[in-house]
């Protein structure tokens, strides 16, 4: 059947452009050591946010960590460590 064959063509286009999303968002932990004070983690997730590719930040001064979630065809974690670095929180990757 030709329409069978063309829907799951369908399908696995679909499939492939779903995972290919998927794969090209990273989310990582950093580690900041430095955070000290409450406008501390503001300021982290403002400088990560800038980053071009980022689509999500946060930063808590509880764990000192930071969350970022990227397109890593627009940016990496080293971009992302220079980042805090360049606001005076040398941060390094979690996991
Ligand atoms: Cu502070």
């Amino acid at each position: 059947m030709i329409l069978k064959a063309l829907i799951n063509a369908f399908l696995v286009a679909l499939l492939a452009v779903a995972s290919g999303a998927a794969l090209a968002m990273q989310t990582v932990t950093l580690s900041v050591p430095d955070m000290s004070c409450s406008t501390c983690p503001i300021q982290v997730r403002q400088a990560l946010s800038k980053v071009r590719g980022v689509s999500k930040a946060s930063a808590s001064l509880e764990t000192k960590e930071a969350v970022v979630t990227y397109d890593e065809s627009k940016t990496n974690v080293e971009a992302l460590m220079k980042a805090t670095a360049d606001i005076g929180f040398p941060s390094t990757l979690k996991r």
